[in-house]
């Protein structure tokens, strides 16, 4: 898989991208990621990418002359089709099962929206898709960038462990995690419930079973509704 990224700060990302599993996903060739100045495609002096809003109003909106030109010069680099996905606060909500499909495309264009919006012509004629990592304001799209590739490179075959990765298929998908515990038995006051050391798996299966869908009830009653959908 080939992500990659367009942003007017391309330094935000080395941070992340070069960490961890991201970093090991790289390695192996499992992914290759490429973090594009949005500046290198500015036709304008002082490589500028904003202007003001027709019609009036606060604030700067981000060109599409050069968003354009940045996405054309990148799929001339991807072989094959590419995804054009536009972070924005107007877009859809991402989730597990949108970074599924996403992490099945051979080839992902991020465009980071920043300042006060970006031209409409970028929405209509340019981006797939347009998608929001929730109900919150960020200064710009590079941190929900982020969010999504963190959330698509893990789902490469290859990139967990297989233990890990086949843990969301499971029917346990759509429960909150049970409560867990490691050493010492007893911290402080506070002792560890008796049933996981009692050595039962069937009966610790259970109230992991018993305890995730409690939590879940209590917390994301959402969730239980969406499994029975
Ligand atoms: C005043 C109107 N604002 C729209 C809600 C303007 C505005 C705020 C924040 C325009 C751009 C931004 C920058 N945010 C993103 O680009 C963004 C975002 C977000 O703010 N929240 C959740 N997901 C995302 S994805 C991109």
């Amino acid at each position: 898989m080939r992500i990659d990224i367009i942003t007017i700060f391309p330094e935000m990302f080395s941070a992340v991208l070069d960490e961890s599993i991201i970093k090991r996903a790289q390695k192996k060739g499992r992914v290759k990621l490429f973090v594009h100045n949005l500046r290198d495609y500015s036709l304008e002096k002082h490589r500028k990418v904003d202007d003001r809003p027709f019609g009036g109003g606060s604030g700067m909106l981000m060109q599409a002359e050069p968003i354009f030109r940045a996405v054309e010069a990148v799929k001339k680099k991807a072989k094959g089709k590419a995804k054009v996905i536009l972070l924005c606060p107007q877009g859809e909500a991402f989730n597990q099962s949108k970074a599924k499909a996403l992490s099945n495309c051979g080839n992902l264009i991020l465009i980071c929206g920043h300042y006060e919006g970006i031209d409409e012509r970028v929405r209509q004629y340019l981006a797939d898709e347009e998608i929001s990592i929730g109900d919150y304001v960020l200064t710009g799209g590079e941190l929900a960038a982020m969010v999504l590739v963190d959330s698509i490179v893990r789902l490469i075959p290859g990139v967990l462990g297989d233990k890990n990765s086949l843990n969301f298929e499971s029917l346990e998908g759509n429960l909150l995690e049970y409560p867990q515990y490691t050493r010492p038995a007893k911290f402080r006051k506070w002792p560890v419930p008796e049933v996981l050391l009692s050595g039962d798996h069937d009966r610790i299966a259970g109230w992991r079973k018993q305890q995730a869908l409690k939590r879940t009830k209590e917390r994301r009653p959402d969730l239980l509704k969406k499994s029975k959908q």
